[in-house]
This record gives structure tokens, sequence and C-alpha cells, in this order.
């Protein structure tokens, strides 16, 4: 994994990631660089066997604040109108290669995380809030509709009665409120943030990372197909997760009382 990034600070230790957005003087809003240098990280990071999850956050006091809006208008340079479904695709790319991503990506959300920036958040596949985090759907607040997912992933986590409030309404759900939802796993005061998150990511790391990546395909699928062919697909993935080293590591763990060390192989 390269570091030198513009608009990325990268951290690996002990199996653990972390992708910083960092254009903070902007609330790590995304321009068109920062979107193509956080999809390259996420999809290198997908193939490094070394690393076992990831974490993704934003320098200073956000998470991020969606779009770049000072860039981006209706009319392109040469005065044709842009067509933005051709500009979310690239969006549409790093979301989908975080959902396929073969091990956990944890959301670290300090501060504001608004418009497509709160769907990427939603993205990941667990997430961490501080007490000062503010999830805003944005996106009604300028005429738009929720993009980067949030219509997919947003009434999946927390019911379409609360998607649809968040969505229409705009307001803004605190961390605490977003803990209470089951937007986030946990909450925790900002000061304990960063040791928090470390040691969640630390956790996940040492897990079974060749299950989990299963788990997530598992679970992601199966939210769009029937019970038989969650059954088919299970009995399938449960068939890789059994030659699993890990596998064999928890097993012979349990029956010698011991904990299991993992490899993630
Ligand atoms: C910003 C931004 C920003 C530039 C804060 N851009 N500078 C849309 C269009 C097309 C295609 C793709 O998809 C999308 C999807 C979207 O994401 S649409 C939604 C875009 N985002 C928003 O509408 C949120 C805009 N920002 C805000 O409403 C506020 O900044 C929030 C509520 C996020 C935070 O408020 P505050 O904590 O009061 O901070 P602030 O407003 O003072 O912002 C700090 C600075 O960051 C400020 O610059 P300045 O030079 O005055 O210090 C802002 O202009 C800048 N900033 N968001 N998206």
């Amino acid at each position: 994994m390269r570091t030198n990034f513009q608009h990325l600070l990268i951290h690996q230790e002990e199996g653990v990631l972390t992708i910083t957005m960092n254009r903070p003087e902007v609330l790590n809003s995304f321009n068109d660089s920062m979107l193509e240098e956080l999809t390259e990280a996420v999809e290198t990071a997908a193939s490094d066997e070394a690393i076992r999850c990831v974490v993704l956050m934003g320098a200073g006091r956000a998470f991020g604040a969606g779009q770049d809006l000072s860039g981006f208008s209706a009319v392109q340079d040469n005065g044709e109108p842009l067509k933005v479904s051709e500009h979310l695709k690239k969006y549409h790319r790093l979301i989908k290669s975080m959902r396929a991503m073969p091990k956990p990506v944890v959301g670290a959300i300090r501060g504001v995380a608004a418009g497509i920036s709160c769907n990427v958040a939603l993205a990941c596949d667990l997430r961490i809030a501080s007490d000062n985090a503010r999830f805003i759907e944005a996106f009604a607040r300028i005429g738009l509709v929720p993009d980067g997912g949030g219509a997919y992933f947003l009434p999946r986590l927390v019911g379409l009665g609360k998607a649809m409030e968040m969505c229409l309404l705009t307001d803004e759900v605190s961390g605490p409120d977003a803990e209470r939802i089951g937007l986030v796993t946990k909450c925790v005061p900002v000061d304990e943030f960063p040791g928090t998150v470390a040691a969640f990511a630390k956790r996940l790391a040492n897990g079974p990372t060749r299950s989990y990546g299963l788990i997530k395909q598992l679970l992601y699928k199966s939210m769009e197909i029937d019970l038989q062919a969650s059954f088919d697909l299970e009995g399938q993935l449960q068939d890789e997760a059994f030659t699993t080293a890990d596998h064999k590591e928890g097993v012979t763990a349990f029956l010698q009382k011991r904990p299991a060390q993992y490899t993630g192989r």
C-alpha cells in the first residue's frame, strides 16, 4: 500500500489499515482526487493479506461533508449540462469495493457525516461513533435525492419509517441516537473515541478473517434472495469456511480450553 496520497493519511499497524480522509478545511468533503484515492486504497487493501481490518475516518472535526459543493455545478465548464449519474458511478465503484472487501470495514465517525459521506459511513460493515457525531441525510436540503446507496442502506439499518424521516426532514441524528436506533454499534465520549476504535479494529483484525469475509457475503446476499437460495449459499460458503486453518484452530482451541490464535487463513 503506497502512503503518498494527496488527500488521504494511511496508517498500518498489526493487521489494521486506517485510512483517514484528509481535507479538514472543507470537512473532508469529496473532490474527484480524494474519491479516486480512497477507491485505490480500498481496492489495494482488499487483496493485501497483511490487512485484516480496515478503518475509515476523517481528519479534524468531521467524518465528511459529502460532495465538495464548491467545485460542483449543474453545468460543466464546456457549458454542457452535467450528467450527475456518470459522476455517481465513481462513488458506486468505491462502495461496491467496500462491500466486496473480504474483511471487515469499520467506519469511525467523529463529528459530522453529511450527504454522500454519511452514506459511505453506512456502507461500512460496522460503525463506531463519538458522542459529538452528527449523521445528516442532507440531500433534500439542497433539493436532491439520497445517493451513494443511502436509499439502500438506511432502511435496511433502521427501517423504512426512520429512513424516510431522516431523508425528508434532514434533521441531524446524534451519536447517542444513532446507537439507540441501530445505526452504529457503539457511541462513546469523544475523548475515548480513538482508543475505542483502535481496540475494536484490533479485535476484528485478530479474528478469523476468512470467516468474516464469507459472513459478509452471506449476510449481504441473503438480504436480496429467498430462503432456499440463502440455504444454498450458506452451504457453499460453509464448505469453504470448513477448510480454513482458522476453523481448525477454533475447534482445537475450544477442545483444549484456550483462546484461539487466528491467523486469518
Ligand atoms: C464545504 C462542504 C461541502 C464544500 C462544508 N463542500 N465545502 C451531490 C452532488 C452531485 C454529485 C454527487 O453527489 C452529491 C452528493 C452529496 O453529497 S450532496 C450533499 C453535499 N453536502 C451538503 O449538502 C452538506 C454541506 N455542508 C453543510 O451543510 C455543513 O457544512 C455541515 C452541516 C456539514 C457542517 O456544518 P458546520 O459544522 O456548521 O460547518 P461549516 O458549515 O461552517 O463548514 C466548515 C467549512 O467547510 C466551511 O468553509 P469555511 O471556509 O466557511 O470555513 C464550509 O463551506 C466547508 N464545507 N461542507 N460539502
